[in-house]
């Protein structure tokens, strides 16, 4: 077979994330509410306010911004994790990051799945936050037995998936009808399954261990648990949400509200109680949550320093709130967080000054004109001063662990505060996972680099970085 019979992975994500969508949408119908609610906001926001409408026209994010959702799902074991991540790779996919939960209470840690080139996640931005429950923090032995012993009888991959990804790896592709087979074959480890593997007793004491337990191994798979778009005004979406049946969660996680946006900020609400059937009683009066919504603004990516900075001023701000955010403090936590990130340059150009976050550079039509002409000592900032070149931020395409901690609380409910002994453990995480994660510094910085490099070979002139 020739390469050139091949789908593009980008395109197989691309599908796989629409048919996601769709399934979710059927699953959970406030998703559908929500994600008319964000749509109305963005166009708003779009025709409200010209300058960020001009930054997404000249990123290009424009065009990925109705495309743009991550989902999030857990899975019980390092073989579900490992096929897990050959099947994400099918779609392009990569694991970017390591997240430990277990200071925060929550007995996972993770990654995100993503696309990692600029030109890729403008075809897709798609991203699937993963993590691996780990079941050695489970302090009764026998209910420590008694998970691994469900999670080991289950397979969460349809034999049709798997022979894919064989597929897939064995010939460095799939060609049409094997992509379009794949994608429906790969959505069924993520559907929702109302019936559960244990008894309603065992439920009850997996979900007493701690709700994620139950959660993670009581199911058949790792369904997806939400799907959030993005949104250009979360205040605005928040304080809309009530109006449309929605309730979120008190305290938008992450930064506070800027003129210039950074990283990533997110709230959640609990979307769905789910009837489940045991395997001892087809009708059962217990229930489950496992479906969220969210939504979330993408800011820019902050560099080590901007990270440092924007990770002290948090702390401080929580240090001085002496609590967890919640509903009673939400007001003083905001004002706090205000208070603190007064710190924090507000402007592009600052943050770009004090190299604080990653940007973009563009030629422009001035510098096109002038090209051929430039002398060979020209710098960057030079460039910038006469028009020659201008520059944007680069969009963050993480996540923050701060605030995954607080989306998983939020959505488990209050028995989310534990303490676990456990220390954070990246290397047994790409051991299960069977390769290493990527920096996600590296690669914004690579994108940085590329974007100058590419104005330089339009101005011709010999490369700046
Ligand atoms: C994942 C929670 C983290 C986010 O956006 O930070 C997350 C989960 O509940 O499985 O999705
Ligand atoms: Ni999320």
């Amino acid at each position: 077979m020739s390469i050139q019979s091949f789908v593009s992975p980008d395109l197989i994500r691309q599908g796989f994330s629409r048919a996601m969508s769709a399934m979710y949408r059927e699953e959970v119908p406030l998703y559908g509410a929500l994600m008319e609610l964000v749509a109305q906001t963005n166009a708003q926001v779009l025709r409200s306010d010209h300058r960020v409408a001009q930054q997404l026209r000249n990123t290009g994010e424009i065009e990925r911004l109705d495309l743009e959702r991550h989902g999030a799902i857990r899975v019980g074991t390092a073989g579900e994790l490992a096929t897990i991540s050959r099947l994400f790779a099918v779609m392009g996919m990569q694991p970017v990051g390591y997240y430990d939960l277990t200071p925060a209470g929550v007995p996972v840690h993770s990654t995100a799945f993503r696309a990692v080139h600029e030109a890729s996640l403008q075809i897709s931005p798609f991203r699937v936050f993963t993590s691996l429950l780990r079941l050695e923090l489970i302090e009764n032995p026998e209910l420590r037995e008694f998970a691994r012993s469900v999670l080991a009888r289950r397979s969460i991959f349809t034999p049709g998936a798997l022979a894919l990804i064989d597929k897939s790896e064995n010939q460095g592709g799939l060609d049409e009808q094997d992509a379009e087979a794949f994608v429906e074959q790969a959505l069924e480890t993520f559907r929702w399954h109302h019936s559960a593997t244990v008894t309603a007793k065992q439920y009850r004491q997996l979900s007493a261990q701690h709700r994620l337990v139950a959660d993670v191994v009581a199911f058949k798979g790792p369904h997806i648990n939400h799907l959030t778009p993005r949104t250009l005004d979360i205040d605005k979406v928040q304080a809309q949400m009530p109006e449309h049946g929605i309730t979120p969660k008190a305290v938008i996680e992450g930064p506070p509200r800027r003129e210039c946006p950074i990283l990533l900020r997110q709230t959640s609400f609990k979307a769905l109680e789910e009837p489940i059937a045991f395997i001892d009683q087809a009708q059962s009066c217990d229930s489950h949550s496992a479906r969220f919504g969210e939504i979330e603004q993408r800011g820019a990516a902050l560099t080590p320093a901007g990270r440092t900075l924007y990770d002290r001023l948090l702390n401080a701000a929580r240090d001085e709130l002496k609590d967890f955010p919640n509903e009673k403090n939400a007001q003083r936590y905001n004002a706090l967080l205000q208070a603190h990130f007064a710190e924090f340059p507000d402007s592009w150009a600052g943050m770009r000054e004090q190299g604080l976050a990653y940007f973009r550079y563009f030629v422009t039509e001035q510098g096109l004109a002038a090209s051929g002409a430039l002398s060979a000592s020209e710098t960057l900032e030079g460039l910038l001063s006469r028009n020659y070149i201008r520059f944007e931020p680069l969009v963050y395409e993480d996540f923050l662990p701060v605030s995954a901690a607080g989306i998983f609380q939020s959505n488990l409910g209050d028995d989310g505060q534990n303490h676990y002994a456990g220390r954070s453990n990246q290397q047994e995480f790409e051991k299960a996972l069977g390769r290493s994660t990527l920096n996600e510094l590296a690669l914004y910085a690579e994108t940085q680099r590329r974007s100058i490099l590419e104005c330089c070979a339009a101005l011709d002139l010999p490369p700046l970085v």
